[in-house]
């Protein structure tokens, strides 16, 4: 089953909104089975954010991600990575589509939420950079008889 990495960025423990974007993520059906709050190094964000180094904005989002505390989480589903994104939305909340994360709750570039992991290989990246793998839980839920035909 596929997995992906979000991240609740600093804005989002800030605003209080730790639990309607896990809501929104349950409530789709997918699978929680990692979570943590962190606070993320320099070295991390780097490593991270490594495909914007260079851009104007760089330096800008790696003050910002590791500004305060995030809240870390694996989450895993059919089409996961893909379907993360289509909840989180437009990376700019101006153009991101109501109904979507974004698009719902934000309204700035930099003040935008929430991490989602961009494709597969990503996410395997992303997933081995923020967790240790006894931090990955694997279980039953009952549920999934009920979203998965
Ligand atoms: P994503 O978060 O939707 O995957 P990316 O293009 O990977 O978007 O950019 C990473 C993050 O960098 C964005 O979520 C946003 O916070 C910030 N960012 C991207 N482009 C800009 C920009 O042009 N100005 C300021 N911040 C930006
Ligand atoms: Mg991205």
């Amino acid at each position: 089953m596929q997995r992906t990495l979000v991240l609740v960025k600093p804005d989002g423990v800030q605003r209080g909104l730790v639990g309607a974007i896990i809501a929104r993520l349950e409530g789709r059906g997918l699978k929680l089975i990692g979570l943590k709050m962190m606070r993320i190094t320099k070295d991390v964000a780097s490593r991270h954010y490594v495909e914007h180094q260079g851009k104007p904005f760089y330096d800008g989002l790696i003050a910002f991600i590791t500004s305060g505390p995030v809240v870390a989480m694996i989450w895993e589903g059919r089409e996961a990575v893909s379907v993360v994104r289509s909840l989180v939305g437009a990376t700019d909340p101006l153009k991101a589509a109501p109904g979507t994360i974004r698009g719902d709750l934000a309204l700035d570039l930099g003040m935008n939420l929430i991490h989602g992991s961009d494709s597969p290989s990503r996410a395997q990246a992303e997933i081995t950079l923020f967790f240790e793998s006894n931090e990955l839980h694997e279980y039953e839920r009952t549920a999934d008889r009920w979203i998965r035909e």
